[in-house]
């Protein structure tokens, strides 16, 4: 009854109430198409960390933003949900939301992760201590992957859209692995990647899960995944360069070469039509927030000069919504820093993404 009160007191053009889910929504996650997942981890992030309150400040931006999109009819009135499940962690701790437990393990682990991170700047070999502490932060790694990946198998056979919000790029890969899973064998998931960065790195400072390896991993330990396409990298090392240039799979549309272009005179229309076409019909969106300009990102972790400005990000997404069905979706890398400025443009492009993927399915 509640819940009915609140539903009908929901008004998308009023004051948000902060209620701590997404939007201010207060409607039960059977009613969404999308549901956003929060996974707060940042346990590898190698510059500057913060990523793991992203979801927190993007949720308490989002309750500003209007949510009506010119070009889409309805828009304020579709229906966001935040999931907000439960694991049982037995004993005394008992039940708690899925997005603390990972919160809680990520500071644990970055404890563990400064500590080799550190070592390995400073030159020298890793103790066994510090081998141990490595081992646990990949195991960590991996059962934040294991978690994430069965949240979003749960959303995905109900008919609904998943869309995770980070924490570093590394949450992306339970996401991928679900959306993946969710296809059957003749109709692979294309992944477009919006990044400054090309993430295909083996392993980084010896974490297994590194944001800086997550599309190797995508790539490398995911069935079912038949091209992965880039999107503003511009931060790359050589080996990730040959990587793109041998592995058939791979397609980089580089800031670089999208700059050029456009300097040529080639109109973004018809660049966005290009990457469009390298993508199969189901496809993964994960973006990393760092592939936009930094000024719409000034905290997150590895900012680099260059990258897409949002309207240009959202002109490429709505023609990917217009011409191919985005299956689920990832925001990271925000950071909320010291102004409300990091999390508030990621809440805009969540809930543009959150649009599209449902207007992909129509
Ligand atoms: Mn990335």
């Amino acid at each position: 009854m509640a819940q009915e009160i609140e539903n009908m007191d929901f008004d998308p053009s009023g004051v948000g109430v902060a209620n701590g889910k997404y939007f201010g929504m207060p409607f039960p996650n059977d009613e969404c198409p999308v549901v956003l997942v929060s996974v707060p981890w940042d346990a590898t992030v190698s510059y500057s960390a913060g990523t793991a309150n992203g979801p927190e400040a993007i949720i308490n931006a989002s309750i500003q933003v209007d949510l009506y999109d010119e070009k889409i009819p309805d828009s304020d009135s579709f229906k966001i949900g935040t999931d907000e499940t439960l694991i049982d962690l037995g004993g005394e701790s008992g039940q708690v939301k899925a997005s603390e437990y990972i919160k809680a393990l990520s500071v644990e682990s970055r404890e563990k992760a400064c500590g080799i991170i550190d070592c390995l700047s400073e030159g020298k070999e890793p103790d066994k201590k510090l081998r141990e502490d490595l081992s646990e932060v990949n195991q960590a790694s991996e059962s934040v992957n294991y978690l994430v990946e069965q949240i979003c198998s749960g959303y995905l056979s109900q008919g609904k859209i998943p869309g995770v919000v980070g924490g570093e790029h590394s949450v992306t890969f339970g996401a991928v692995k679900a959306a993946a899973a969710s296809r059957p064998e003749d109709k692979k998931l294309g992944v477009l990647q919006f990044d400054a960065h090309a993430d295909l790195r083996n392993a980084y400072e010896g974490f297994e899960h590194s944001h800086a390896s997550i599309m190797f991993n995508v790539l490398s330990k995911i069935n079912n995944i038949e091209h992965l396409t880039q999107v503003g990298i511009r931060d790359f090392c050589a080996d990730e360069h040959d990587t793109v240039l041998r592995e058939g799979r791979v397609s980089a549309f580089t800031d670089c070469a999208i700059e050029e272009a456009l300097a040529e005179g080639e109109t973004w229309k018809s660049l966005c039509q290009k990457i469009v076409d390298t993508l199969p019909e189901y496809v993964y969106i994960s973006f990393d927030i760092d592939g936009l300009d930094p000024s719409l990102c000034p905290n997150t972790g590895t900012p680099v000069p260059g990258g897409l400005s949002f309207q240009k990000a959202v002109y490429l997404l709505r023609m990917v919504a217009s011409q191919r069905r985005i299956v689920a979706f990832d925001l990271c890398e925000v950071a909320p820093g010291d102004t409300e400025w990091d999390a508030n443009v990621g809440a805009r492009l969540l809930h543009k993404m959150a649009l599209l993927a449902a207007q992909s399915r129509k």
